[in-house]
């Protein structure tokens, strides 16, 4: 594998327990990179709790940790990580930091998490879905939506491997050079679908994961998920699938860790969101025993 990098990463930070930042600095710590986050907002906890409380970063509070970094010659990197965004003025602000960023190393690759719901809903404000179509997904290197994301960004309805393939290839064709919708549901698994276009015009190299779905739901695997494929694919830059293997085989051995020590512990792993063991995980996130193969389409 080659060299590591220097992410600046832009999410949300949680006191307690892995969503945002707090499920994405420590893996790309552990796989090598000099992560820096700003957190776009402070709460207690995550939003699917019955209640939280905390603070929320506005774009020019963003601005102005930009303007100090570069007051200093800090703005050198070589990746921009962000995920979920609340708001258009703070999503706004994060295409100036793309533009800033590229100025100064024009090879700056952006991995873009395009949180924007799950399942037929939204999480976010709806003007927020025509900003990432138009401003986003134009200057994004990585882009890691899931099933839904993608429905939003293409336009098009996803009902199968094919269709999910044709989303990528849309997407592609806007900017992207790199495609991975985390998942699809089929047939009660997940598959997950890559797609790396090495130049506009090209066919893309396509391929797929399936994975069992887990009986239970998880909170921060999103996030987890797009840091793991921002630190492989770096490392394996022209073998997106590889790269994707060893994502998908990490976090699927903390999940099922997840679930077994909530069953240990005498929960039901159904009943309630369950926060991942993100430390506990750290060696399978240093070195995944790849357990789970991409298929070549
Ligand atoms: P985002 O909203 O952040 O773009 P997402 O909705 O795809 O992403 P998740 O649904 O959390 O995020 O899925 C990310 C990855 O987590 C999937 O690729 C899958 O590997 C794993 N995952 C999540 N839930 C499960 C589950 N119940 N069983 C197995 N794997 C899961
Ligand atoms: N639920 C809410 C309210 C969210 O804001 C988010 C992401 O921002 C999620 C769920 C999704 O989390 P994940 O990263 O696990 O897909
Ligand atoms: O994982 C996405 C996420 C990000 N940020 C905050 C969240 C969540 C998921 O619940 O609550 C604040």
């Amino acid at each position: 594998p080659s060299e590591t990098g220097r992410v600046l990463s832009i999410q949300s930070h949680t006191v307690q327990g892995y969503v945002g930042n707090k499920s994405a600095v420590f893996p790309l710590q552990l796989l090598g990179y000099d992560v820096d986050p700003i957190n776009s907002v402070q709460f207690s906890n995550h939003t699917g709790y019955p209640t939280f409380k905390g603070q929320v970063l506005n774009g020019q509070q963003l601005c102005e940790l930009i303007e100090g970094l570069e007051a200093n010659d800090l703005l050198y990197y070589t990746h921009l990580l962000t995920g979920y965004i609340g708001s258009v003025s703070f999503l706004s602000t994060v295409l100036e930091v793309v533009n800033k960023l590229r100025s100064i190393n024009p090879k700056l690759r952006y991995v873009c998490d395009p949180v924007m719901g799950d399942e037929g809903k939204l999480y976010v404000p709806p003007e927020l879905v025509s900003v990432y179509r138009e401003k986003v997904v134009p200057v994004a290197s990585m882009l890691t939506p899931n099933q839904f994301e993608a429905e939003l960004l293409t336009n098009s309805r996803i009902e199968s491997e094919r269709d999910g393939r044709e989303a990528c290839n849309i997407l592609h064709a806007a900017g992207p050079s790199m495609v991975v919708i985390t998942s699809i549901n089929i047939d009660g698994n997940l598959l997950l679908i890559g797609s790396h276009q090495k130049e506009q015009g090209l066919s893309p190299k396509q391929f797929k994961i399936l994975i069992p779905k887990i009986p239970a739901y998880f909170t921060g695997t999103g996030d987890l998920t797009t840091a793991l494929l921002l630190g492989w694919s770096n490392k394996y830059p022209n073998n997106l699938d590889k790269a994707a293997e060893l994502a998908v085989s990490s976090l699927q051995a903390l999940l099922q860790r997840t679930v077994n020590d909530y069953k240990s512990a005498g929960h039901d792993p159904k009943s309630s969101s369950l926060e991942i063991r993100l430390i506990q995980s750290q060696d399978d996130i240093r070195h995944p025993q790849i357990k789970f193969r991409a298929e070549r389409y």
